[in-house]
């Protein structure tokens, strides 16, 4: 196995015998050869669209593929070996369809290989193919063409999450045709993967723009939302992972059965959506980021339900309890589907549930773009007035790697009069701060999940726009945490909308060549955070600019 593709990938540089993650080896080679078969999918479909034949199917397939090789979703070598089955008949039936149509159907490796038969024989396979990246090519051009494949997986999960809730776009599925077919193409060269790194980020900004759509389309803008922190006695869910439509379909489920829902990582934010909200058995928050789950999911009294990454091996104490949905699998965990959630709510009803009442506080959730635009004047009002400085959005995600701690003293040195807006799972590193208001604006808001990172943007861009100037110069620093691929992606983004001077940590990405981070450097002025959040507050607002 090689795999470089997250954070926390063996000592900087990759997982080559053993995964961090706990993926095995066979798993991780299984995932290449998924990603190997999509190429040649994309291949095919490149022709497809050419002769008009319809490649919507092959575009969700080839996303649910891509999102299946995201760190922390699918560890079940049995169910990406179906994947890979089902990818050869998908090609067949490409194939047959172009020539049907009057297309010359490709050929190169991916588009015609067998798989082999048995889940064994396939590792074997995937063991010889190796890596989906030529790594034969020179190392800058294998470093874009991995930033890019990585920031595809991002899209890909994005774009499960829009399809799901009804939303499309044909441009999505063919950039993601031209990119996987370009990792075969020996002729592009730096500018090329250059073009196709910010083109990555450009189609992601377009995945999260109509995951938006679906998301509030579907169940309403989010509105501020206290959350409680506690818990009350009654028999428990625990959802975690990015789903809205699993979680809206586990609160329908469970509506008169006597059992609470609680969420758990990145499914906070889903408190604040009103067609969630209205449930009265949607209760609260437990536990706080995705790398703590062994600890709070074996404290957890109830049954759990993991719909999307980050899921980790699980433990023996909570095993028999958890069940994963969508993408998400793990040998011998049950799978189920959001159409029937009868044994996750039968898990519940057997267990004790909480038994006492605990208050742990609470958390204000809810500040998408929605919000914060509807008290747009009152912001920009106080920026004029000096009674807001700058605005940091510190966002990302978390991980077990101890130089996190920067993130929570940069919030919690960040300056009374300044602003944090924060989203995704790194918040956990200080969303309970109690960090006051700024003239009835509280001075941390909570604008959603990863992928509402769309929603971030919307609004520098609305205080850009009032302001008159670019976002660049607006008193606004980006200061990120990433981990897995959807942070590649999103930063991608922010790269294509040429957002300078943002801060990356809390290490830099090991696929990232010198070179490649020299241009990075040149081109928008990324740097890593520092050794010290005090100094970089510093560095950002001036001397004595520390709370
Ligand atoms: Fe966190 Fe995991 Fe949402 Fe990532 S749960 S680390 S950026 O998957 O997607 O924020
Ligand atoms: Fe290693 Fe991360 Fe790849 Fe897992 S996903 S094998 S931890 S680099």
């Amino acid at each position: 196995m090689f795999c470089n593709q997250c954070e926390q990938t063996s000592k900087g540089v990759a997982c080559t015998t053993r995964a961090v993650c706990g993926k095995s080896p066979e798993v991780a080679d299984l995932q290449d050869l998924l990603v190997n078969m999509t190429r040649g999918i994309a291949s095919v479909a490149i022709e497809a669209e050419k002769v008009g034949v319809n490649t919507v199917e092959a575009a969700h397939f080839v996303a649910d593929a891509l999102f299946t090789t995201l760190t922390n979703v699918d560890f079940d070598a049995d169910s990406i070996a179906a994947k890979v089955d089902q990818a050869a008949r998908l090609r067949g039936a490409l194939k047959a369809a172009v020539v049907a149509a009057g297309g010359t159907v490709p050929t190169d490796t991916f588009v015609d290989l067998d798989p082999a038969v048995t889940v064994e024989e396939k590792e074997a396979q995937a063991h010889e193919l190796g890596s989906p990246w030529d790594t034969t090519r020179d190392e800058d051009i294998q470093s874009l063409q991995q930033t890019t494949l990585y920031g595809l997986k991002g899209i890909g999960a994005y774009a499960h999450h829009a399809t799901t809730l009804g939303q499309e776009d044909p441009e999505i599925g063919s950039y993601l045709f031209k990119a996987l077919a370009s990792l075969s193409d020996t002729s592009l060269g730096l500018n090329e993967w250059v073009a196709l790194a910010l083109e990555c980020g450009k189609v992601n900004l377009r995945t999260m723009e109509i995951l938006d759509a679906g998301n509030t389309g579907t169940y309403g803008h989010p509105v501020p939302t206290e959350v409680p922190l506690g818990h009350r006695p009654n028999k428990a869910i625990l959802v975690s992972g990015h789903d809205l439509a699993d979680i809206a379909a586990v609160l329908e489920q469970t509506a008169g059965k006597g059992i609470d829902v609680y969420t758990h990582g990145e499914m906070l934010p889903t408190h604040a959506y009103p067609e969630l909200k209205k449930h009265a058995h949607f209760y609260g928050h437990f536990g706080t980021a995705w790398q703590n789950q062994h600890k709070e999911f074996a404290a957890f009294p109830g049954a759990i339900l993991m719909t999307t990454n980050c899921l980790m091996p699980p433990k023996d104490e909570y095993a028999g309890r958890l069940f994963t949905s969508g993408p998400v699998q793990f040998a011998g965990i049950p799978h189920v589907s959001r159409d029937d959630l009868s044994s996750v709510v039968a898990k519940a009803l057997e267990m004790d549930g909480f038994t006492d009442e605990t208050d742990n506080g609470s958390v204000l959730v809810g500040f998408g773009r929605n919000t914060v635009l509807g008290v747009a004047p009152q912001v920009i009002d106080a920026v004029k007035q000096g009674a807001i400085k700058h605005f940091f959005l510190v966002g990302g995600c978390d991980g077990a790697k101890p130089g996190r701690n920067y993130y929570t003293e940069f919030v919690e040195q960040a300056p009374a009069d300044t602003v944090v807006l924060t989203l995704a799972c790194g918040k956990f590193r200080f969303f309970d701060k109690q960090l006051g208001d700024i003239g009835g604006i509280p001075r941390l808001l909570d604008v959603g999940q990863c992928n509402d990172a769309y929603s971030a943007v919307q609004i520098a861009l609305a205080l850009a726009d009032a302001f008159d100037v670019g976002v660049n110069e607006l008193p606004l620093s980006i200061v990120l945490s990433w981990y897995e691929q959807k942070a590649v992606a999103i930063l991608l983004s922010l790269l294509y909308l040429g957002i300078t001077d943002m801060r990356l940590g809390p290490t830099l990405p090991a696929f990232i060549t010198p070179n490649v981070m020299q241009v990075l450097v040149d081109n928008f002025g990324i740097m890593p955070i520092g050794e010290s959040a005090a100094d970089d507050l510093k560095a950002i607002l001036g001397d004595g600019a520390v709370a």
